[in-house]
Parts: C-alpha cells; sequence; structure tokens
C-alpha cells in the first residue's frame, strides 16, 4: 500500500465493505476538524479550528519571508512582510470548509482525508486586499489565471508539486480576497499558512492557499495539479469535470447533552431545551434553517440570529425543543439566498467534494 502512488491510476474508492484504513487514520490524525461543542463560539480559537494540510507544515522565516508578483504583468514586483503590513489593513471573519467535509459519509467512500462533518471554521483573517497590488503590478489585458504558490512541497499520485492552486482574473481581483497576515488578532500560526496566506471568502479550503510566497499572472488556464486533477466533481476518472468553488450550503447542529466516550451519542434529560448551531454558504446570505428530529422524515423552522460579523460568517440558529424520553435524529438543513439548500441524497462524486448531506446527530432522551 505504502508506495508512492502513480499518476495514471484514478484516485482509489473503496470497497462496499472496506473500512477506514490505517492510511486515512493517519491523514484524519495530522488534520482535525472542529470539536463539534465549539460551535458555540462566534469566531473559532485558533486551536479548535479545523486544519487540512496536503504535505509537511514549513517551517518560515517571517522576517525574511517575500512575496512575488511576476508573470502577465507590466511591473514584477517583490514585497515582504513589514511592507505588506503597511499597506491598508483590513479584518473579514470568514467561514472556511474543506471541500472535502462529508466524504467519510459518501458510500461507496473516497479515499482521502476521511471527514465526517467538522471540516469547517470561522475565523477573523487580518490582511490587506490582494487586489490594490495586482493593479499595482499592472496585469495583461490578456491575463486569464492567477497562479498562487506555497512554500510546501510533495507528492500527489505520483506528480511532484508545490502546492498550487489558481484563481480566475475576476474572482482573484474582487475586494474581499486578502492577503492575510493575522488570525484572531495574532500572527499566523505554522499550521495555519505563517506568515502569510490568501483568504478568498465564500470558496472551499483549497483555494487559500497557505504560506504564500508567489503570485503568477498566466494568459492561459492553469493546468496544475490541484486544479486540474484534484477538485474537480467528477463521476468518471477520464471526466474533465467542473471545478469545485465556492462553499454549498450547510447547517450544523452542535451536539446537545453529553456525550456517550466511545460512540458519542448525546444524552440528555427530557423537558425543555435549546438546540442550537451555526449555517453558512459561500452562494450569499442563509435565509432560513430548518431542523429535523425524526432523521428528516418532518422539519421545523429554526430562528436565526442576526448575521454578526459580515456577509462572509457563519449564522447561529436556534430551536426550542422539548422531547419525551426516547430516541431521536437530530439535523439542521440550511437555505441561501440563491436558493440552493442540502441534499437527503448525498450528492456523489469520486473525490468526495462538497456533500452538504443533512448532519445526523443521535440523540437519546431519558426521562426526568
Ligand atoms: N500551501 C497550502 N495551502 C493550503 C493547503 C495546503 O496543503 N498547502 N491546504 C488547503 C486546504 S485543502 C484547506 S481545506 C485549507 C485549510 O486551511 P486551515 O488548515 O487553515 O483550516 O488550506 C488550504 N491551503
Ligand atoms: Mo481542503
Amino acid at each position: 500500500m505504502s508506495t508512492v502512488e502513480d499518476a495514471s491510476r484514478p484516485s482509489r474508492v473503496a470497497g462496499p465493505d472496506e473500512g477506514i484504513s490505517h492510511e486515512e487514520l493517519q491523514l484524519a490524525a495530522r488534520n482535525h476538524g472542529i470539536p463539534l461543542e465549539a460551535l458555540s463560539y462566534d469566531v473559532t480559537p485558533a486551536g479548535l479550528h479545523y486544519l487540512l494540510i496536503h504535505y509537511d507544515i514549513p517551517v518560515l522565516d517571517a522576517a525574511a519571508h517575500t512575496l512575488t508578483v511576476d508573470g502577465a504583468v507590466a511591473t514584477p514586483l517583490t514585497v515582504d512582510l513589514a511592507a505588506l503590513r503597511e499597506r491598508p489593513r483590513v479584518t473579514h471573519r470568514v467561514t472556511l470548509e474543506c471541500a472535502g467535509n462529508g466524504r467519510a459519509l459518501l458510500r461507496p467512500r473516497p479515499v482521502s482525508q476521511p471527514w465526517l462533518v467538522e471540516a469547517v471554521g470561522n475565523a477573523e483573517w487580518t490582511g490587506t486586499p490582494l487586489a490594490p497590488l495586482l493593479r499595482e503590478a499592472g496585469l495583461d489585458a490578456d491575463a486569464v489565471d492567477v497562479v498562487f504558490t506555497g512554500a510546501d512541497h510533495g507528492f500527489e499520485r505520483g506528480v511532484e508539486q508545490d502546492y498550487q492552486r489558481a484563481l480566475p482574473v475576476a474572482d482573484a481581483l474582487r475586494g474581499e480576497v486578502l492577503l492575510a497576515y493575522e488570525m484572531n488578532g495574532a500572527p499566523l500560526l505554522p499550521q495555519h499558512g505563517a506568515p502569510l496566506r490568501l483568504i478568498v471568502p465564500g470558496w472551499y479550503g483549497m483555494a487559500h492557499v497557505k504560506w504564500l510566497r508567489r503570485i503568477t499572472v498566466l494568459t492561459r488556464t492553469f493546468d496544475g495539479y490541484q486544479n486540474a486533477v484534484a477538485y474537480r466533481l467528477r463521476q468518471e476518472p477520464d471526466d474533465p469535470g467542473v471545478p469545485v468553488t465556492r462553499i454549498a450550503p450547510r447547517a450544523l447542529v452542535r451536539p446537545p447533552g453529553v456525550p456517550d466516550f466511545m460512540s458519542r451519542v448525546r444524552v440528555l434529560r427530557s423537558g425543555p431545551c435549546t438546540v442550537d448551531g451555526r449555517a453558512w454558504s459561500g452562494y450569499g446570505p442563509v435565509v432560513s434553517v430548518e431542523v429535523t428530529t425524526d432523521g428528516g422524515d418532518t422539519w421545523a423552522p429554526a430562528r436565526l440570529d442576526d448575521p454578526v460579523g459580515g456577509e462572509w460568517a457563519w449564522r447561529r440558529w436556534w430551536y426550542d425543543w422539548t422531547p419525551q424520553p426516547g430516541r431521536y435524529v437530530l439535523g439542521a438543513r440550511a437555505t441561501d439566498a440563491s436558493g440552493r439548500s442540502q441534499p437527503v441524497e448525498p450528492p456523489w462524486n469520486r473525490g468526495g467534494f462538497a456533500n452538504n448531506l443533512v448532519q445526523r446527530v443521535d440523540v437519546v432522551v431519558l426521562a426526568d
């Protein structure tokens, strides 16, 4: 199993009864999710935010780090952190979610980082907007894609690479896209991209390139691995596929009561309680959240908090519930302003991306 994989072989899908492998466990132990009880915080503390790192966390010296802008520009430029810090400073509260969130719930299971539903966080990112820097460099009129290169390096299915992701020029020039050097008011931690990362509000995590060291403007479509091979929605290995871009709507329940250690089934006493959680979408504000206590057979409206923290941050929702003793399966369903909502049948694709299937939280209510 543990050989360098071959690029000519498609990514693997688990067999019908195949359990989580040692390799998937190894990834899961490195790339942790948010503990769901941390849905309590408006702003996710840095240590509770999920993590996804394809290769190794590079060790970089902030004092010596530079960012170069080159390619199809009038004036290539190189700036250091001090120069970036002197530029206009902006903070955005942004819900970040890994495109693979929900993957391990798919049948058959695409073999990769085995997320259930916990690959999300909502942090405050401070930095300077990207667009003015690109304009200073002067994009050529025929610019097509902007490639962001991280300082991390590795192999993926036999392809040696720096972590690189491109955005179409129009998306790179959106005002909310940040070159971020702080998370929650402190310098970026090594695992979150220190000393500099890209933040692309509304997009799945893969676009938010960490350890950012170079920005290259192309007059053609970028054909690097993370855009052309990975992060595409496809049913068959040889489909060209559709690029993964913005975050599909999702609501998560903050599991009520207390957990059973091994199963994490929730236990609570009968009587009135408030079930709450968070909801977000990269396609526009969440406009409604509904709650189910019977695994999706029936739905009731939840109440939505006023948006706090701006249009890229998750919203809190809550639902007053007075259960009788018994067993329940809780879930929530978000709908956004674009009309997108969450399916009851998982949206299967070979990479296991954008699976925003409604969550299932098993609850046992005991007599008072
Ligand atoms: N350079 C680099 N940037 C990266 C990655 C990476 O492996 N290398 N992982 C991406 C993916 S897939 C996700 S989901 C987010 C995770 O960001 P976080 O670890 O700060 O939550 O970072 C993105 N940026
Ligand atoms: Mo990701």
